[in-house]
């Protein structure tokens, strides 16, 4: 990553000029945020945090005021996702912190670079029982990778400078900065900049280069899993030319989905084993598999669906992360464009591109056939027919946002991502309520393009509330509420397993109309032939709105196999 000059000192220059109040601690803060590309933090105010609030008066760096600080988490982990700028959540001491621990949690497992700044009683206050404090750095620092307070308010820019390195090294993920009141709002001295140098393993050895060949060479049926790096190291033109030159069966998986277009004819589809019994094939034919910038989790069944002569290479730019889980025979410590682009200058032989073709056209076949099983007229909708609607209706360049209900796993398997920043799922750590900040704050960073959330009846209730966020913001989002009347992946497996459902139901109601109260737009569509019409009003609205959807409720593939 290059490395980007820190002009505090010219900033708070800049800041003497605006405003006759002498600079701060939170104009440090700002100061350091904005000469590192922040945009906007994600707050819910508090007394401790003034400082920086009142230094967003001469500062480029916005406050997005929410609603909920677990909502000013996932934005900020949302915002990373879209830009590759690490996003910033600035809460207020004890419960302001607390509430940004599923955030943090989502984040950390997630792979994505979030810092969050929390307030904290004075110094002086410290032990005393003062109102809100609580002692919050031993519940962040197991959720980040790196959690510290800062008691000098000069050395604000070098802790956000740390927070930095830390988040970006290796695996990205959180970072956390406690910062006293007295010490946030301390008068501050122009400081000489601090540089961010973040390491990253760029190239790949002389050894690990051969290894590859090697192993390509010896292959016939070749398969390559882009996963989380790809998408970090940016390394999708890479991949593209790889698959192409070698003519690879490719899947690209959780933050890599899209990073080459998932409608290429030698994708087989995403990288969910649960979710695509393509892949599972793919996985126990291969005698090659490239497993990119990732690790064998959950989704990819922790390796299980490997057949016996699989030969496995994994990279990662985090070597403590190499034969993660599962053995692997050729190890390769580097980021996953280094990788990538020895691949494409390999010599490996023909390989047996028939095979790649033939498979990824078995993923299309069943893919198609999905929908085939969904008439147009059934009511209520099948979930695919809704998916599909939506897709069909959405821009080219929409942003697509999904939950973690059964709808939603439905969605996963059935969107084809067509671009890289174009698909926003939690991720491993699964939290329901993510989505609706994800799209928003998707919104706000990309505004040019259309955004549509995915989300169930129960996932829509979590932070159903930001909508109002986003109207106050102008972030006109489109939520897709996909209505079962239930928590439908709860219900139906609780009904395979003891043949009944307690506490499942959830009664329609009228959020088309909830959100016509809070600033938004409001559409309903309760058949296929709704869908698009009503998403396309709700896309030209210029409000943040809700497509609220009658579905019925068809256990996923995905919650088939995991039940
Ligand atoms: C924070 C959190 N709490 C609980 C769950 C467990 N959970 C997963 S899916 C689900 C039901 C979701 O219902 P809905 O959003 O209506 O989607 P549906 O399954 O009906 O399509 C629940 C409770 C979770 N993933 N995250
Ligand atoms: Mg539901």
């Amino acid at each position: 990553m290059e490395e980007r000059p820190v002009r505090t000192e010219a900033v708070l220059q800049e800041t003497a000029a605006v405003s006759p109040h002498p600079a701060e601690g939170g104009d440090l803060l700002l100061a350091a945020l904005s000469a590192r590309g922040v945009a906007r933090v994600f707050s819910v105010s508090g007394g401790p945090i003034n400082s920086v609030y009142h230094a967003a008066t001469r500062s480029p760096v916005e406050i997005c005021h929410v609603r909920h600080e677990a909502a000013a988490g996932f934005m900020a982990d949302a915002s990373a996702r879209v830009t590759g700028v690490p996003g910033v959540a600035l809460v207020t001491l004890g419960p302001g912190v607390t509430n940004t621990v599923t955030a943090v949690a989502t984040a950390l497992r997630g792979g994505s670079p979030v810092l969050v700044v929390g307030g904290q009683v004075a110094t002086g206050q410290r032990n005393r029982e003062a109102g809100m404090a609580l002692d919050t750095l031993p519940v962040m620092r197991p959720l980040t990778k790196w959690a510290a307070e800062v008691l000098d308010v000069d050395r604000i820019p070098e802790y956000v400078d740390e927070a930095w390195r830390r988040m970006l090294a290796g695996r990205p993920g959180p970072a956390y900065l406690e910062i006293p009141v007295d010490v946030l709002s301390a008068p501050a001295a122009a400081k000489a900049p601090a540089a961010s140098t973040i390491p990253e393993l760029a190239t790949l050895s002389r050894e690990g280069e051969q290894a590859l060949a090697a192993a390509l060479g010896r292959s016939q049926r070749r398969l390559v899993l882009a996963g989380d790096d790809v998408h970090v190291a940016g390394a999708g033109r890479a991949l593209s030319a790889a698959v192409e030159r070698h003519e690879l069966a490719f899947a690209t998986l959780r933050l890599a989905r899209g990073a080459v277009d998932e409608c290429h004819p030698l994708c087989l589809g995403p990288g969910y084993c649960p979710a695509n019994p393509v892949l599972r094939r793919a996985l126990g034919e291969a005698d090659l598999v490239l497993l990119l910038g990732h690790t064998w989790e959950f989704d990819l069944d922790f390796g299980a669906s490997l057949g016996p002569q699989a030969v496995v290479v994994q990279s990662h730019p985090d070597p403590a992360l190499l034969g993660c889980g599962r053995r692997v025979d050729v190890a390769l410590a580097a980021n996953a464009r280094a990788v990538l682009d020895a691949l494409v200058h390999a010599d490996g032989g023909a390989g047996d591109a028939a095979w790649s073709r033939e498979i990824a056209a078995e993923w299309r076949a069943w893919r198609e056939q999905q929908l085939a099983s969904a008439p147009l007229d059934d009511r209520p909708m099948h979930p695919v027919r809704l998916v599909e609607e939506v897709i069909a209706a959405a821009p080219d360049d929409t942003i697509f946002v999904t939950s973690h209900g059964n709808f939603d796993f439905w969605a996963d398997a059935y969107l084809q991502v067509r671009r890289p920043g174009s698909y926003l799922r939690a991720g491993q750590l699964g939290p329901l309520g993510a989505e609706i900040p994800y799209g928003i704050a998707a919104k706000l960073a990309r505004p040019k393009r259309p955004v549509v959330v995915f989300v169930g009846d129960g996932g829509f209730g979590y932070h159903a509330m930001e909508l109002e966020t986003a109207a106050r913001a102008g972030a006109p989002v489109v939520v897709v509420v996909a209505d079962d009347e239930r928590w439908g992946a709860i219900a139906l497996p609780q009904q395979m397993a003891y043949g009944v459902e307690v506490a499942m139901d959830l009664p329609r109601r009228e959020w088309a109309r909830l959100i016509e109260t809070i600033g938004g737009h409001g559409e309903v569509a309760d058949t296929a032939a709704q869908v698009g019409p009503a998403l396309r009003r709700a896309l030209g609205s210029g409000r943040p709105a809700v497509v609220h959807a009658r579905i019925a409720s068809v256990l996923s593939p995905y919650m088939a196999y995991i039940s």
